[in-house]
């Protein structure tokens, strides 16, 4: 929370920073649950808290044993978990999800504590697509509407499906992906609503109402009823939206969008956010005006959750739910059991560039940030990596007596810096700072990677354009995530420090 210059308490946009695509929201009384993409990353579907809709924290991964998901190395970067929705129904939570993978398909889980444990899946073969939402109707019967946008109906307790999927209303004719369909019942109306013009520049929502879950359905006259298409806001690629009332029932958005920096085209470098919107309603149809990055306090108290600690100790005995890994995470392979109150990561391949690597690392969540590791990196070599995805990452790499910062963007992998250092435990570091506007082709951010002095002085080994991780160079959904990594044999990190800039 900050003071905008006439002093009206502002609540800060995104609600949930950091790569947190697709989010999906649901009410039970006074408590509020999200749930987001996660990919490639394991656990999988982060599920998120609040009382106030506007402090998130979180509680859990949904998806965090391999019997509910098993990402293999065969899985690219950006395939894997798309578009969750959390509904809350009978008495207990209901996720359905994708794994864009081989073996993957829909997916359906139950829980009734949202941080968990979550059921093993129910699959649900006769569900074609992406993005599927769940709605029931008056008589209990169980709708399952996808991307594209189509519907069909399901048993949620057994995943069988009834006829074939039905073509449903799909936004504005000729609009490039009609996707992310959520159907809600709102006093005399089920109302549709979707995303359109795809998840880059021209992403927007749209909405249709009708009678029945089932349609036809009546387009709003005032389509899309949110982009930011075609300004210069700095939030874009405003999109993937979900309904929700407030504690004083006023109506919500929670949507994704983008921070794009530098100059031309713009590069975004942390994914895409979970951002909230006001919703008004006017003739039965909901208005947003625009999503913006800061909003007047609601008219309901604030309730801030626990402030994240910018050490993380590795001394709980597991790993905060924010730590996130690549595909997998195997115990013989990361583990705190090894050495008390360390984490200790053993490799297989060659580290980064591999889809196997042993990676443990969290979102980078602000444009500007610091990150710090002390690694002991006695039998191996490891460090701190700032990951896009396997062809775009960079990091400061200890071992063998030496620090070297390395570059890897799309084909070219270059040394870019090294030191020798003495043998035994040192401080790794990386830095983000945002660039300050220059000109057309002035880049995103700036990552300078060094080593920490006896003395606590910070030694830059080498600074690096942010621009190369970015999704506008790199590709794909995700965003980047900032952690630790072993590239050869076993090493060993103490602590870990993720510190966003002072407020
Ligand atoms: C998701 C689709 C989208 O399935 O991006 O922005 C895809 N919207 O609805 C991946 O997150």
């Amino acid at each position: 929370m900050a003071s905008d210059q006439r002093g009206d308490v502002v609540v800060a946009n995104p609600v949930i920073p950091g790569f947190h695509p697709d989010p999906s929201v649901c009410r039970v009384g006074a408590d509020y649950y999200v749930v987001c993409s996660s990919f490639e990353y394991f656990p999988g579907v982060p599920v998120f808290h609040s009382r106030d809709l506007v402090h998130w924290t979180q509680i859990g991964n949904a998806l965090d044993r391999p019997g509910q998901l098993r990402l293999t190395a065969g899985t690219p970067s950006s395939g894997g978990v798309y578009a969750p929705t959390l509904r809350h129904h009978d008495g207990r939570f209901w996720l359905i999800v994708t794994n864009v993978a081989e073996g993957g398909g829909n997916m359906l889980f139950t829980a009734t504590d949202p941080a968990g444990p979550w059921s093993d899946p129910v699959r649900l073969p006769g569900v074609p697509g992406i993005d599927p939402d769940l709605a029931w109707d008056e008589d209990g019967t169980c709708w399952c509407t996808v991307a594209g946008v189509s519907q069909v109906r399901i048993d949620p307790y057994t995943g069988e499906t009834f006829g074939p999927p039905r073509a449903l209303w799909s936004a504005n004719p000729g609009a490039k992906a009609p996707e992310a369909p959520h159907l809600y019942r709102i006093g005399d109306y089920w109302y549709l609503l979707i995303a359109e013009g795809g998840t880059e520049r021209c992403h927007g929502v749209s909405v249709a109402r009708g009678r029945t879950p089932n349609g036809p359905f009546e387009p709003c006259p005032d389509n899309p009823v949110l982009t930011h298409r075609g300004t210069d806001h700095p939030v874009q690629n405003t999109g993937h939206a979900d309904l929700v009332q407030g504690p004083d029932g006023s109506w919500w958005m929670l949507l994704l969008g983008v921070r794009a920096g530098g100059g031309t085209p713009g590069w975004h470098v942390l994914g895409r956010e979970t951002f909230l919107a006001p919703v008004r309603w006017v003739d039965d149809w909901p208005v947003v005006d625009e999503v913006p990055l800061g909003l007047p306090a609601p008219a309901w108290p604030l309730v801030p959750g626990p402030v994240e600690a910018v050490r993380d100790d590795f001394d709980l005995g597991e790993l905060r739910p924010q730590w996130i890994s690549v595909r997998d995470r195997p115990p013989a392979h990361c583990t705190l059991k090894e050495r008390s109150g360390w984490l200790t990561l053993s490799a297989r391949g060659d580290g980064l560039d591999e889809p196997d690597v042993v990676f443990a690392g969290r979102r980078q969540q602000h444009p500007a940030c610091a990150a710090r590791t002390l690694i002991d990196p006695a039998e191996g070599r490891g460090g701190l990596a700032v990951r896009l995805d396997e062809e775009h990452h960079y990091e400061i790499e200890a071992g063998e007596g030496e620090v070297r910062v390395l570059s890897r963007i799309g084909p070219l992998r270059v040394v870019v810096a090294s030191r020798s250092v003495p043998a035994g435990p040192v401080v790794l570091g990386v830095r983000v700072e945002e660039s300050a506007p220059r000109g057309p082709r002035t880049g995103p951010d700036t990552v300078t990677f060094g080593v920490e002095e006896p003395d606590g002085s910070f030694t830059a080994l080498a600074s690096l354009d942010g621009r190369y991780l970015s999704t506008e160079v790199a590709g794909g959904f995700t965003g980047r995530v900032i952690g630790l990594y072993a590239a050869a044999g076993t090493v060993h990190f103490d602590w870990f420090d993720y510190e966003p800039p002072a407020p």
